[in-house]
């Protein structure tokens, strides 16, 4: 059997100076039995000792000749903030709750990694978002839907597993400070409906509290059919009185035995996923039955929606999945109960490399949102192609929807700062497994970090992310960080360039979701998804074609609606243009296909390069490890190239201005 230990990621610790004085941790305010606490003193001591061999001791006061670190309950700061300072021996980590406390412990020892500790500072921060979230897609027989890295570490053959990588893996999230996780897949199919009986109550409660002490709460991916599932019932119609009856019995066997539970999370009505639909409910009827009843227990429902007709007939011109969330939803704006939560994908359609944002944020005013996004690259690579995703949420953060004349970006949405909800936030779909490095490519872990960071504090760019998660795992030299930084930042971009055009997306495998497959749109049986002819390409989604770009606030409409005026990077999500329409840069639009598949693939090999000259300056088993990735995904790329530029080749009949070998 083999005793390799899954590895430690950023919180590695390495030794980064040697101190001689010893280290006094005084907890002051606080109740040093309470669970975040005791949590936060072992992460101090173990951060500490590991990076600079100095010895620490809790004590009851100031010792003289130590440093000393005072975690101070100070009611002045904001829920979840903290306020750090050091100058000379004295160490000062404020905050009004366990949680800040514990976000402020792990800034301190981010500060010493980062080789800061010599010098005064004083930092405070109050995260952005109320809820910080990784949703799993976990199933209970050890499968991850859309899982790159493994396994699932949660669940094996059916049964919960709590041991020590539950505690690690808590320990990452809190030291990014995410304070929500949700442990199983949206689709919950089979023995998954069974979590919400005692068959798994005692070890949900374990796994709960093993959250519970990194400041974290749990929660469950809900069946909407569970009354008929497990329930033995006819239906599951949510206006129906025995089914309330029934979820009303459920919810308090659930929650006596779960405090912890934060509530749950729903995907109904959506890729055969049972919902009120059926019953000719809305969403809202759904959302607000179950909301009534766990708010008794002041939990809440988190509903997505991600609602639209998988089975579509994609020949009819006129219509359009990227309406269907806006179509299902705006509606009802204003109607859902204050504990739900809609969970918004950042794009309309699913995780693309490059989509609009949808609509849906900012255009619901009434309504508690959270954006999703997913770090587990479904379409973007699967943890074999190096791709840093963290300059894309930035720029998801950061669209104006224009839903008010001030604080209107997506960021101001969720975060509650645009309309003061409270019940608000981001979570990411995560992408770790139980590889032993937990992201596959050990580069991809740059996202689970980054996601964290970027929801706490939404100011934060995408560079400084990249820098502090390099230096924090490599604890390299300069130059060393550098090329990594570098790669990261490239990465989202070469991706973009050797897979879709200007927005188009869904050129994929059918199913598997890597790799090129140009007419592979599986959504449909009928007819491809780009809607590419000899003439042109491009979804025409104008007021003329499918109308989608109307369903943004009239600034956005205008522009997405005119090609002349559609951002380039999105014009074939909006329009169907013409081979030969004239870019802004002068080329035609076949020869930019030509062009960036060319590049894309060879800008991989370029950043493939820069990493073999890291040999010796990584650990070798990363190094190995990415290493490979990047052989697989040149492959990739190549592929992509050919495949695309030959397909549009032959479709439009055009040669490539450059004369280069188009297969
Ligand atoms: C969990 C896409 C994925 C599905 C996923 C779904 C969702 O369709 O391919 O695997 O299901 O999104 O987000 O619910």
């Amino acid at each position: 059997m083999s005793n390799a230990k899954w590895t430690q990621l950023w919180l590695e610790y390495h030794k980064v100076e040697d101190i001689t004085k010893p280290f006094a941790i005084v907890i002051d305010g606080f109740k040093k039995e309470n669970r975040i606490i005791k949590s936060l003193i072992c992460e101090l001591k173990t951060g500490l000792e590991k990076m600079t061999g100095a010895k620490c001791t809790e004590e009851e006061k100031t010792t003289d000749g130590a440093y000393v670190v005072n975690i101070r309950k100070k009611e002045d700061l904001a829920k979840e903030g903290y306020r750090i300072s050091k100058n000379g021996l004295s160490i000062n980590v404020d905050s009004s709750d366990e949680n800040g406390a514990l976000y402020g412990v792990f800034e301190f020892l981010r500060t010493i990694a980062l080789k800061k500790f010599d010098e005064n500072f004083e930092k405070k921060c109050v995260p952005d978002n109320p809820l910080r979230m990784m949703d799993h897609w976990d199933n209970m027989d050890g499968t991850i839907e859309r899982g790159y890295s493994g396994n699932s570490f949660f669940f094996v053959n059916n049964e919960i597993i709590v041991d020590d990588r539950t505690r690690d893996y808590a320990r990452f999230l809190a030291s990014v400070g995410i304070n929500g996780v949700v442990i199983n897949n949206v689709n919950v199919k089979q023995c998954a409906s069974l979590m919400i009986t005692d068959r798994y109550f005692d070890k949900l409660k374990e796994l709960s509290d093993v959250f519970a002490d990194y400041g974290i709460s749990m929660y469950m991916s809900l069946n909407f059919a569970s009354p008929i599932e497990i329930g033995n019932m006819d239906n599951c119609d949510p206006l129906n009185e025995d089914v309330i009856a029934w979820w009303k019995k459920k919810c308090k066997e659930v929650f006596e035995a779960l405090p912890n539970l934060g509530g749950f999370l729903v995907k109904a009505d959506s890729e055969g996923r049972p919902g009120p639909f059926t019953y000719g409910r809305t969403q809202a009827d759904g959302a607000n039955m179950l909301a009534d009843i766990v708010k008794d227990y002041g939990k809440i429902i988190i509903w997505r929606c991600f609602v639209y007709n998988c089975t579509q007939d994609w020949r009819d011109t006129k219509t359009d999945r990227a309406r269907a969330g806006y179509d299902h939803f705006k509606g009802q704006d204003g109607q859902y109960h204050d504990n739900v939560i809609l969970q918004i994908k950042n794009g309309p359609m699913d995780f693309q490399i490059r989509e609009p944002v949808s609509p849906l944020l900012g255009g619901l005013k009434e309504t508690n949102q959270m954006l999703e996004v997913q770090i587990a690259q479904e379409y973007t690579g699967h943890q074999i192609d190096l791709c840093y995703l963290i300059p894309m949420f930035k720029e998801v953060l950061e669209f104006k929807t224009y839903c008010q004349k001030e604080n209107d970006t997506v960021a101001d949405v969720i975060s509650g700062k645009a309309f003061g909800n409270k019940n608000c936030g981001i979570a990411a779909v995560i992408n770790t497994g139980n590889d032993l490095n937990w992201t596959g490519n050990d580069l991809a872990a740059a996202n689970f970090y980054g996601f964290g960071r970027l929801a706490f504090d939404m100011s934060l760019s995408s560079e400084e992310i990249a820098r502090e998660w390099t230096m924090l795992t490599f604890c390299a030299d300069e130059k060393t960080t550098d090329v990594i930084v570098d790669m990261l930042l490239r990465s989202r971009e070469i991706y973009e360039k050797y897979t879709c055009p200007l927005g188009i997306g869904w050129m994929v495998t059918p199913q598997t979701h890597y790799g090129p497959s140009v007419d592979g749109y599986e959504y449909s049986r009928w007819g491809t998804y780009h809607r590419a002819d000899h003439l042109g390409l491009g979804v025409d989604r104008s007021s003329s074609g499918t109308g989608y770009a109307m369903q943004y606030y009239k600034e956005n409409a205008d522009m997405y609606n005119d090609p002349s005026t559609c951002p380039e990077e999105l014009l074939l999500f909006f329009h169907h243009i013409p081979y030969t329409w004239k870019l802004k840069d002068g080329r035609t639009l076949i020869q930019y296909i030509y062009d960036t598949h060319f590049a894309g693939e060879e800008e991989a090999e370029e950043i493939a390069a820069n990493w073999k000259k890291l040999e010796g300056k990584v650990p070798e088993g990363t190094f190995n490890t990415v290493s490979h990735r990047f052989e697989m995904q040149i492959y990739n790329a190549k592929e992509w190239r050919d495949q695309v530029n030959s397909y549009f080749y032959r479709k439009s009949g055009i040669p490539d201005e450059k004369n280069r070998p188009i297969y």
